[in-house]
Formats: structure tokens, sequence, C-alpha cells
């Protein structure tokens, strides 16, 4: 098939999944065009199959905003016509959904026929979906998509509450790439971060407010209290510099390492001994199900579909969003019993087995032969 592929170039969860998507896809021989503002971060080496076009946004006096949304259709109509694309899958709701229906009907006028899938991925629906002035374009982008996958039940029933919804929602999950996310042997990286073998705690994100990372310092301040250990935090984000003053605030700035934006994730999760996710919110959670695939036990929050990754008492532990004592304690016991720690690590590598890529594919694989049919 040849599918056109619209999402995020940033490091957030929607832009990596999409990248990693239409990479493994490329690997079955399909032809994927890749269509955003920037090369999307994960979109780093020369990939057979795989194209990337940029939208250029013209610059005008009159525009105090540039009208992203017009160009993006318009250099989809290109590219569906010119790479006589079978598909486009739009990542993230806004405005990726409503600029592909805008494309399908302007390709209509012209007896091209493109259908669109939509996938939506957390904050498009939890958050900024539900703006008072966004709320009808993603209620009328949903109802008018060829088909609408969502990253997790959870994030179905939300947009099924949330938003006026006549179109069947298919629930497919995030993936992982086990080829990539596995644990390594990497004791001399490990002898650097924590050399007199102290516990590695890790915390990945975008430091948004959403991921509430101030939690995962006091988590980690009451976890350092009793159990001798590191912090390490992965990302960057307009959360960063909170962060930094909390840190110095709760006096624990000497065991916390920020290692800012990283690309080989998971040779940093190949040391850990617990991840802390203690999200507001989170659709899916897929820094979870990394640090899962690289047998990493997670103390996490309870929020949105976090439930479906992390298994309470199983791959980890779940609390109530903000209840740091509870996140605490468990992370304590989880890392004090060596039996139940061990036990965690395989519960949790079995778990993300149930999220292979290669699994995952193929249910996209089906939608796409569904609505191009
Ligand atoms: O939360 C992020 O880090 C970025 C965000 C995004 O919108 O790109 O991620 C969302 O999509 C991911 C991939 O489907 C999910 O795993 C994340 O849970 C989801 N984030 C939220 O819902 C806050």
């Amino acid at each position: 098939m040849r599918i056109g592929i619209v999402c995020y170039p940033t490091f957030g969860g929607s832009g990596v999944l999409a990248t990693e998507l239409g990479k493994a896809l490329a690997t079955k021989n399909h032809e994927i065009h890749f269509i955003s503002y920037n090369q999307p971060a994960r979109l780093d080496t020369f990939t057979e199959n795989i194209y990337y076009h940029e939208v250029f946004i013209a610059k005008y006096p009159l525009f105090e905003h540039t009208p992203y949304e017009t160009a993006l259709a318009g250099k989809m109509v290109d590219i569906v016509k010119s790479a006589k694309l079978d598909v486009l899958h739009v990542h993230y709701a806004i405005p990726h959904a409503s600029a592909a229906l805008m494309a399908k009907q302007i390709l209509a006028e012209m007896n091209i026929r493109i259908p669109v899938v939509t996938t939506l991925h957390g904050t498009d629906i939890t958050l900024v979906g539900r703006e008072i002035t966004y709320e009808p374009v993603v209620s009328w982008s949903i109802n008018n998509s060829d088909a609408v996958t969502a990253v997790s039940q959870n994030l179905k029933e939300d947009t099924l509450k949330h938003f006026h919804i006549r179109k069947e929602i298919d629930v497919i999950p995030n993936f992982i790439d086990f080829n990539r996310f596995n644990k390594k042997p990497r004791e001399h990286f490990k002898q650097m971060i924590a050399p007199n073998n102290e516990k590695i705690i890790i915390h990945t994100s975008n430091f948004r407010k959403v991921k509430r990372i101030e939690d995962v310092i006091r988590v980690f301040q009451q976890i350092q209290q009793q159990v001798p250990s590191k912090l390490v935090l992965i990302g960057d984000g307009p959360e960063r510099s909170n962060i930094e003053k909390t840190c110095r605030e709760l006096n624990v700035c000497q065991w916390v390492t920020f290692l800012g934006k990283q690309e080989a994730i998971e040779e940093i999760l190949s040391i850990g001994d617990l991840f802390l996710l203690p999200s507001e919110s989170e659709s899916f959670g897929l820094a979870a199900l990394e640090a899962m695939a690289c047998e990493v036990p997670v103390v996490s929050s309870n929020a949105g579909g976090i439930p479906e990754v992390n298994i309470h008492g199983k791959t980890g532990f779940l609390a109530d969003v903000g209840d740091v004592d509870t996140m605490a304690r468990y992370s304590i016991d989880l890392l004090n019993d060596n039996a139940m720690h061990e036990e965690f690590r395989k519960n949790a590598l079995k778990q993300a087995h149930s999220f292979d890529l290669q699994e995952i594919l193929i249910q996209y694989e089906t939608i796409y032969s569904r609505v191009i049919k």
C-alpha cells in the first residue's frame, strides 16, 4: 500500500509512535510518505520505501498566525496526487484530521478518492480538544474520518463521553519494537550513575505539567531516605526549571541527574530498577511500556489508560494521582524485596510482549485494507 502519514515531528508520544509505525510498515514493503512541518525526530536515517515531505508555510504580513492547517491540506492534496496514495493516516486530531478531511474533499472534486484514518493519541481528546473552540471541529473530524482508532480503551471511552460521536472507534494500543527495546548489559553505564550500587529510578517525559514531575521528585525524596538510590530524568520541556527548584527545596540535587533529551532511551532504561510515571492524565503511557520492555517495573498513577499497561501488583503498582506517599511506599517495598522485584521484572517484560509491534502492525494494516475497499 502507499500510505501517507501525517504527524507532529517532535519527541512527543504521538509523533514517535507515528514515525515508528511508518518505519515498520516500510519494512513490510509498504511505501510510506511522511508529511509534517519538520523531519520527524525518529526519522533520522535513510530507509528504503520512506519519503518525507515538508509542509512549507508561506508567510504574509497580514497573517498574525500562519495558516498551518491550510498549508497542510494543500500539501496532502499534492502528495496524494503525485505519489498516488491509497490512504492518509493522520496522528493527533488537531489540526491533522480536519486538514485531511479538507484535502479529501478537494480531491473528491478531482475524482480522486482518498480514505482518511485518524488516530487519537490523548491530549487531542483529554485536554486541548475539549476547548470550546476546538470541540465541534474535533467531533466533526472524528465522525467524518473513514476509520478512527484510539490508543486505549480508556481514551475511546473518554472520546465517547466528551464529544458527539457517531463513528465506531477501534482501539489499537501503542506498541513496542523488541529489536530496539530490550534489556542490554550496560554495567559501565550503571557504574557511572550509581558507583556504590545504588538503585536507579528513572523518569522520562517531555516535562510538561500533565506529567507531574514534581511528584517524581517528592516520591524520590522519600525513597532516598530509605533506600540508597539515584534518580535519572530524561527529557526536557517547560517544567524543567520548576523541577530543578523542587530538587533544591527538597535537598535531593546531589542524587538527581538530568540527562536531557536522549535518543537511545533503551540504553538508560537497561540499567533502571524502577520507573516512575505519576501523570495527571495519560491516554496510554508509552514511556511506561518502553521501561517494561527493558524489564523495569513501574510505579505510576492510575490515570487514563495507564492501568491497561501497568498491572497493579504484577508489573508495578498504581496509586491515585498526587498520592505521593502511597507511590513512595510501594516503591520502597518493591526496591527492598529482591524476590518481588525479580518477579515484577519478569512480569513487566511478559506484559510488554502483549504490545509487540508485529501484532499491532497487522491491526493497522487491516484497518487500511478496510477503508481502501
Ligand atoms: O504525553 C506525551 O508525552 C505526548 C503525547 C502526545 O500527544 O504526543 O502522548 C500521548 O500519546 C502517546 C502515544 O499514543 C501516549 O502513549 C501518551 O500516553 C499520550 N499522552 C497523554 O495522554 C498525556
